[in-house]
């Protein structure tokens, strides 16, 4: 994306701001540190320019984000009976859907603004600023700031958020979105006041004991396929049931595999209540977004997932290995 067009978008967000009173706020379902960090910084700058923000998060947050300054600003689960937003604020939702049912929302809003780093996007807003160069939304919304034109900037706050999301979205600066940029707005950010011993020891040197069992059982229950180039960990209702874990305490264990030489495609497939739900990682040759689409999901080269629902555990395992196999053959 070149400069010129850059500046000229967030020219047009920031004058979106200035027009606009009443906004609603939102990331994805099941935020992530990327996501709700943006949330919580686009909440908190819209209150200091005084706006009417009101953020939004579903179905819940994790204990690990709890930390974030200003959390008690996001209504969890919570709509207004009579939704009146002129400016609507997407972050993170490559459609209009990603962040929960929010067509009460969206259909009565003047402006849709949609900021995204995703490879695919609806482009459902009246303004979309996608750069899937960017490493994370976080990125982004630090580039909007520098193209205000009074100055502002992160408050530490701020910062604190923003850093969590770029951190988080890059795997603590280890991927290869890690680009030279990513670490421009990283530094910048850590001067800016963002609390980053605060940061690391909650999101990177914290985990639960049972969290902890369950990586334990999920590397257990790793089989490597096809010369060894796919890893498949599938956890099963009663793995969750016996150690009396969630499918949401599974962070993390996807990437372990990728570790392995030889290993390209990672999958974790989950048996949750009323899905299966399949996480992807790659290590490098391999874009397990494509993977992903192929079975209505979507996300990054590196890192992408899907659901599916009415079909056994059994079935997607082996769909998607057969997709994996296709895939992987042509690696050497
Ligand atoms: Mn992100």
């Amino acid at each position: 994306m070149n400069q010129q067009i850059r500046e000229t978008t967030f020219a047009s967000i920031w004058q979106a701001i200035k027009d606009g009173k009443n906004f609603f706020i939102a990331g994805h379902q099941n935020p992530d540190g990327d996501s709700l960090g943006c949330t919580l910084t686009m909440v908190s700058l819209l209150s200091r320019l005084g706006k009417n923000p009101y953020a939004y998060a579903t179905p819940a947050i994790g204990a690990d984000l709890q930390f974030l300054p200003g959390l008690n600003n996001i209504h969890v689960n919570q709509l207004p009976q009579n939704p009146a937003f002129d400016t609507v604020i997407l972050l993170e939702c490559s459609d209009r859907t990603r962040g929960g049912d929010l067509e009460s929302v969206l259909k009565n809003a003047k402006t849709i603004i949609n900021i995204d780093h995703h490879l695919i996007s609806d482009e459902y807003g009246h303004i979309n600023y996608i750069d899937s160069s960017a490493s994370s939304t976080a990125e982004i919304i630090f580039q909007l700031f520098e193209a205000n034109e009074e100055g502002l900037l992160p408050s530490p706050d701020e910062a604190t958020c923003l850093y969590t999301g770029l951190e988080t979205d890059t795997g603590r600066f280890l991927h290869s979105n890690t680009t030279a940029e990513a670490l421009r707005v990283a530094s910048a950010l850590v001067a800016l006041g963002a609390d980053i011993a605060q940061i690391n020891q909650v999101i990177y040197f914290t985990k639960p004991y049972i969290e902890l069992k369950l990586l334990g059982r999920a590397l257990e229950k790793m089989e490597l396929r096809f010369d060894n180039k796919y890893s498949q960990i599938v956890l099963t209702r009663r793995d969750f049931e016996a150690l009396g874990a969630t499918p949401a305490q599974t962070q993390g264990i996807v990437s372990q595999p990728t570790m392995i030489p030889g290993v390209e495609v990672s999958a974790l497939i989950k048996e949750e209540a009323d899905k299966v739900s399949v996480n992807l990682r790659a290590r490098n040759a391999v874009d397990v977004s494509q993977i992903a689409q192929k079975f209505g999901g979507g996300g990054h080269a590196r890192a992408s997932g899907f659901k599916v629902t009415g079909k056994p555990l059994e079935d997607v395992t082996s769909e998607l290995a057969e997709v994996v196999k296709n895939v992987v053959k042509e690696i050497r």
